[in-house]
């Protein structure tokens, strides 16, 4: 297939919906000693022998710190409208109480190149990288640390102000709380239930003390935050509450306070005196409004009951997984796009933030043939054209990865990228994925001419 194909055309049909393409700071700019960036918690964790795949790290990754305008120029070249990326923390307050003029200055060349070839900019302000500095002093254990957020967004934004069209706070703090401080396969590496969610709570505080300063200094500008959801499926009948209760840890437990104003009680119930510490008001902090949810999709939770009464995952027999072990379930997206519908009265408009396959692409001849790849987008893309014909508000869907990077714990093992990227020489390569999209881009802008 060299071209994605729309069935049910509605996504075709609206000529302001945002195709795009995304990344995130660490795992793309290497760089890490350079333009006066200081070390992240991730620059800490990948020293740590046994955390990352291989000993790999993000020193210099795809080198997208020197090859920035090169992969704009790619960017514009696959015809997408937007282009999301992320801004490392440490490059614009490197220390305590500083502010980092060349750190911002690089970000302003690369939003000034975008806007320059017609791409929007889509700009999240934590995609993982937290100054080691804080970490230092407890990091998102620390109540504070959600204070410093809302200072390095006000530096952000008071010098950017509308010149990114949209503002993401935070990317997937289920991620940061938990796999970085509950059960320590992330940066920083700290394992505990109670932490885990005393992380949760500090994250989304800071997600929504900055709400308000973005809103001040970028008046024009979207603004909102992104998680990541996999809707939870019962293994059997008898194991429905079990999946209720996974997607309640997975998602809801961070959408909801966004929404609603308030945790799930599934979870308090079971998490009992390991729940946050939650000070008086802090929950109408985290419900200010926002003007869009992102949602990160890849896959879908099947699980259980195990005989301790503990929810477990299973492995569906016969599905198909990807290279890094996730089953292919499009059908999930609808469901899950559907399930927020339901759930929440007052949903803003959604965009589809990340969506991707992990693959293990070789480069032979200058053709990456990600066949594996093309179905999944093709595939989600019905999905999410289902989803809207369903009466769900979607704005926009990102491809994740534009090019191979620094998978976290995965290392460089793990490729998403639609661009291929040889880690000797730099070298991007379109791979089919990347030409099919470019492809129906190509015929969209045609058929809205
Ligand atoms: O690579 C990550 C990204 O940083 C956040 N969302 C999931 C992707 C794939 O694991």
């Amino acid at each position: 297939m060299n071209k994605f194909e729309l069935p049910n055309h509605s996504l075709m049909k609206q000529p302001e919906f945002v195709f795009g393409v995304a990344t995130s700071s660490y795992q793309i700019e290497g760089g890490v000693e350079e333009g006066g960036r200081t070390p992240s918690i991730w620059d800490t964790f990948c020293k740590v022998p046994g955390k990352v795949d291989k000993g790999d790290h993000g020193d210099v990754a795809c080198d997208h710190y020197h090859l920035w305008q090169q992969d704009i120029e790619m960017i514009q070249g696959l015809g997408v409208d937007a282009y999301r990326l992320s801004i490392a923390w440490p490059r614009i307050v490197p220390q305590q109480g500083l502010v980092n003029p060349e750190g911002l200055a690089f970000y302003e060349r690369i939003i000034d190149e975008c806007h320059a070839r017609g791409l929007k900019v889509y700009v999240t302000l934590y995609h993982w990288d937290l100054p080691q500095y804080l970490e230092d002093k407890g990091g998102w254990l620390n109540r504070e640390t959600a204070y410093k957020f809302a200072d390095y967004a006000k530096v952000v934004s008071e010098h950017f102000g509308n010149k990114i069209d949209v503002y993401t706070t935070l990317n997937e703090p289920f991620v940061s709380a938990f796999l970085g401080y509950r059960w320590g396969h992330h940066a920083p590496g700290i394992v505990g239930e109670r932490e885990g969610f005393l992380a949760s709570h500090h994250l989304m505080l800071a997600h929504g003390l900055a709400m308000p300063v973005l809103r001040e200094n970028a008046p024009l500008a979207q603004h909102g935050i992104v998680f990541n959801a996999s809707p939870a499926y019962p293994q059997a009948d008898k194991d429905q509450l079990a999946a209720d209760y996974a997607a309640a840890e997975n998602h809801h437990w961070f959408i909801d306070p966004v929404l609603k104003g308030e945790y799930p009680q599934i979870v308090l119930d079971r998490i009992l005196d390991k729940a946050p510490m939650v000070l008086e008001g802090d929950m109408d902090i985290i419900s200010e409004a926002v003007d869009y949810i992102g949602i990160n999709y890849y896959s879908r939770d099947v699980v259980r009951f195990d005989e301790n009464g503990d929810i477990e995952k299973v492995q569906i027999e016969g599905a198909e997984h990807t290279h890094i072990g996730w089953e292919i379930y499009p059908q999930g997206l609808t469901d899950l796009l559907v399930s927020l519908k339901d759930r929440h009265d007052n949903l803003p408009p959604i965009y589809i933030t990340e969506n991707g396959a992990a693959g293990d692409d070789q480069c032979s001849g200058g053709v990456v043939n990600d066949e594996q790849r093309v179905r999944y987008f093709q595939t989600h893309l019905e999905a999410l054209d289902n989803a809207m014909n369903a009466g769900v508000a979607v704005k926009g869907y990102f491809a994740w990865s534009l090019m191979d990077n620094f998978e976290w714990a995965f290392g460089y093992e793990q490729r998403f990228g639609i661009v291929h990227v040889d880690y000797q020489t730099q070298q991007r390569t379109l791979k089919q994925s990347a030409i099919a999209y470019r492809n129906m881009l190509i015929e969209r802008a045609e058929e809205n001419k």
